[in-house]
């Protein structure tokens, strides 16, 4: 597939995509989300890509969902084209996925950052839901993602009001991992991703697993599912390599199996 609207690198173990639709803040388009996902999914089935870092501009991650494209929409073409849908696949990624937000991380933008495994922010990123100003509500994750990240009384405050936060208040909240000046932003982001892929992919795999699995069970079952999940990695070659790593004092190589 020929990208238009998306830039895809590889840098060693990292797989790099950026957004590019600079003229409309990278507003998500159809087309876009389309490539999108099919540019992420191809990056998750090689297994020479260790990490995926996904990034907008400086200026803008992603002002939301193309408002131009929905303005004539009905209820019908939205239940057709379902263009957000593809979000909810990036969670069973066996690969990690790392957005790196400056700027405008909005509506769609803000609900494809939480989507990631972890957000990097720019001290200038802004976050926010302001679906309300236009008429409707979050459409892709934002009451849910957003709720559990931050609570509820700032997705309310957010949801309700389209008040946008800083990174600051996003970090603070527990939606951002790290803030960055804003020229090491995207350095950062990278460097996140080099982290990640230095680590055994089947401990990175079912390390997300576990975690997701938080939010959607009770304690005791996420209890249950951490620790078959840490028994099953005592399988692995890279348990062996890791642990014979330490005691030989020496970095480990994993290999994934
Ligand atoms: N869609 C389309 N075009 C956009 C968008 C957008 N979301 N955001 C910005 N643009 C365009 C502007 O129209 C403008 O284009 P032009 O130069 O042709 O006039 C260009 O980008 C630059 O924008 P501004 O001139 O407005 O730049 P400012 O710096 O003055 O303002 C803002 C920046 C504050 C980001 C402002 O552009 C803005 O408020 N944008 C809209 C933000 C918004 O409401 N986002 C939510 C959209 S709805 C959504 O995301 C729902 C997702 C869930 C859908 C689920 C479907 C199943």
């Amino acid at each position: 597939m020929t990208y238009e609207t998306i830039l895809v690198e590889r840098e060693d173990a990292v797989g790099i995509v950026t957004l590019n639709r600079p003229k409309v803040l990278n507003a998500l388009s159809v087309q876009l989300l389309t490539e999108l996902i099919d540019a992420l999914e191809e990056l998750d089935r090689d297994p020479e890509v260790r990490a995926i870092a996904l990034v907008g501009s400086d200026r803008a991650f992603a002002a939301g969902a193309d408002i131009g494209e929905m303005a004539d929409a009905t209820s019908i073409d939205m239940l057709r084209n379902n263009q957000f849908a593809g979000l909810e696949r990036i969670a069973h990624f066996v690969t990690p996925v790392v957005a790196g937000v400056s700027g405008y991380a909005l509506g769609g933008g803000c609900e494809l950052a939480m989507a990631c495994d972890l957000i990097v922010a720019s001290e200038t990123a802004t976050f926010g839901q302001p679906e309300i100003n236009i008429g409707v509500i979050p459409g892709a994750g934002g009451t849910q993602r957003l709720t559990r990240a931050v609570g509820k009384a700032l997705a309310m405050d957010m949801v309700l009001t389209g008040r946008s936060i800083s990174a600051v208040e996003a970090r603070d909240a527990g939606l951002v991992a790290r803030i960055t000046a804003p020229e090491a932003w995207r350095e950062e982001t990278l460097a996140v991703c080099r982290t990640i892929a230095t680590k055994s992919p089947i401990a990175l795999q079912i390390g997300r697993e576990a975690v997701n699995a938080a939010f959607e069970t009770t304690l005791a079952a996420g209890i249950m599912f951490e620790r078959r999940a840490f028994h099953v990695l005592f399988s692995s070659d890279d348990k062996r390599e890791g642990m014979t790593a330490f005691v030989e004092k020496r970095a480990p190589a994993f290999s994934g199996s």
